[in-house]
């Protein structure tokens, strides 16, 4: 493990119950996620944090993925602020190409398709894929059902959550 990495487990293990909480608080804006990963501490190693963390994921439903939302900009809109959750965020969404008008607004129109069909923000776990690639999926979501739909969101969720503590602990 990078002596970076080990520094951060060590601060996460050793802080006050508010600086481990804040420490992680940007990978997902569901409480008690966050405060069940700090309760759990001290962590032999961060493979053992991330175990622990997904198997915590399993336990969302509709109403954790509305919540964990409200935290999500629209794929092709930039996240606002610079607060470590926008950061994220426009490191994800950064292989979508704002300058593609086309794209741009094939997006915004699925987007609304979506949010018409489902009732809110598509989601989509966007480190990894272009702007082209979350198009596709974007347009073969629209063909879920409401329950389908919402199995899919909440994987994506997870990997976000899961890519976002990676980070946090890489740092
Ligand atoms: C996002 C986001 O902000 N990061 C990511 O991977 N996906 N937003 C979204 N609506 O899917």
């Amino acid at each position: 493990m990078a002596l970076a990495a080990k520094n951060t487990l060590i601060e996460f293990n050793d802080g006050s119950e508010n600086e481990a909480l804040n420490l992680i608080a940007p990978c997902v804006a569901i409480p008690a996620w966050t405060e069940k990963l700090v309760a759990a501490r001290p962590y032999l190693n961060v493979h053992v944090l991330q175990h622990y963390a997904s198997q915590l994921t399993l336990d969302w439903g509709g109403e954790e993925l509305n919540h964990a939302l409200a935290a999500h900009p629209r794929i092709g809109e930039k996240a606002q602020g610079d607060g470590k959750e926008a950061l994220f965020s426009k490191g994800e969404q950064s292989a979508v190409d704002t300058q593609n008008s086309a794209l741009t607004l094939a997006l915004a129109q699925g987007n609304a398709e979506y949010e018409e069909r489902f009732g809110r923000v598509f989601l989509i776990r966007a480190k990894g894929r272009s702007g082209e690639d979350i198009l596709t999926e974007l347009h073969r979501r629209l063909n879920n059902s409401p329950a389908q739909e919402e199995t899919e969101a909440l994987e994506q969720l997870r990997q976000i959550t899961l890519l976002r503590l990676e980070g946090v602990f890489a740092q």
